[in-house]
């Protein structure tokens, strides 16, 4: 199916010397964040992967291909579009028949990644298990993929808008692995806490693809999930914060919306709730997250 990617030259030749290449998702862009901050976001997110000595590949679904790596143009596309397809791995065949734009999730940039041989991808925050489930069963397509899609996803951790126990056991049943750098407990995203204690967490990056690398050679397959909390300075207060997820949960109960619109919908009002708080705190721990993942794909490829 290479033909359904649509690679930059950039990084292809990286790809064929062995370099290390980091991929970036764009639901993120289109969904998970106002105008014109996305756009700032994920070119200075750009950036600080190739300060790091990795190529940068945000991945996105445009004419009918999977494209591996986008221009300035692109971004720009993806950040201000109204009505972008959010797409997640049950989306993609339709997107790319029909020839729309689509932004991919946490599940279908992992899918793309894997297909162009990428095995690094750092985002914000994965979905997870909603809160509710046992009503609705809302579990994001991002842990299934987790657990069979080859690739290190790097984030800080889930949002509080997610059942975070039930997301962890979900991801332990898949067989991924979670990791935490530098903490012992599963970062939620605004905060760098969550009560729930990792069976795994490293200091250094070098420790962490010693693992990742070590998992390839057993060829188990699946993803792993390396979490990198906020750092302190960025963090939110955990009361005002949680106050403000349920507020928003509240609402979007009472609004009726569900399904893939979930999430969007949260991150928008919480942004909203927050006066734009939230929205620098999410910003930045993504420059964090690039950070660490850019210097774990560089360790990767050292070893
Ligand atoms: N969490 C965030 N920001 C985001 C997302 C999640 O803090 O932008 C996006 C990611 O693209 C993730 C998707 O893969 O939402 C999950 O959506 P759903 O819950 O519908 O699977
Ligand atoms: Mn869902």
């Amino acid at each position: 199916m290479k033909h359904l990617l649509d690679i930059t030259p950039e990084v292809q030749e990286a790809l064929d010397n062995n370099k290390p290449v980091v991929a970036l998702e764009s639901t993120i862009i289109s969904h998970g964040m106002p105008y014109p901050q996305n756009v700032e976001m994920a070119t200075k997110t750009e950036a600080i992967i190739r300060e790091q000595g990795a190529i940068p590949a945000t991945i996105a679904i445009m004419d009918g291909k999977i494209k591996i790596g986008l221009s300035e143009e692109d971004l720009e596309t993806f950040a201000k579009t109204e009505g972008i397809a959010k797409v997640s791995r049950r989306d993609m065949a339709e997107i790319l028949a029909t020839g729309r734009l689509g932004a991919t999730t946490v599940a279908s940039t992992m899918i793309g990644a894997n297909l162009a041989g990428i095995k690094f991808f750092v985002t914000g925050g994965i979905g997870g298990v909603h809160r509710g489930f046992e009503e609705h069963m809302d579990v994001s397509a991002d842990l299934d993929e987790l657990g069979k899609t080859d690739v290190v996803v790097i984030s800080a951790g889930a949002k509080s808008i997610l059942d975070l126990p039930r997301t962890m056991e979900y991801l332990e049943t898949k067989g991924v692995p979670v990791i935490g750098y530098q903490t012992d407990e599963l970062p939620a995203f605004f905060t760098r806490e969550s009560g729930l204690k990792l069976a795994s967490h490293f200091d250094t990056t070098e420790e962490i693809a010693k693992v990742v690398k070590m998992k390839h050679e057993l060829g188990l397959g699946g993803g792993v999930s390396v979490v990198n909390p906020i750092p302190e300075d960025q963090a939110m207060d955990k009361e005002y914060i949680d106050g403000v997820i349920q507020n928003a949960i509240d609402q979007m109960e009472k609004d009726g919306v569900g399904g893939k619109d979930a999430t969007p919908y949260l991150l928008g009002a919480i942004v909203e709730a927050t006066e734009g708080k939230s929205l620098k705190a999410n910003i930045d721990l993504v420059y964090n997250n690039a950070r660490v993942g850019g210097q774990l794909a560089v360790d990767y490829f050292n070893l």
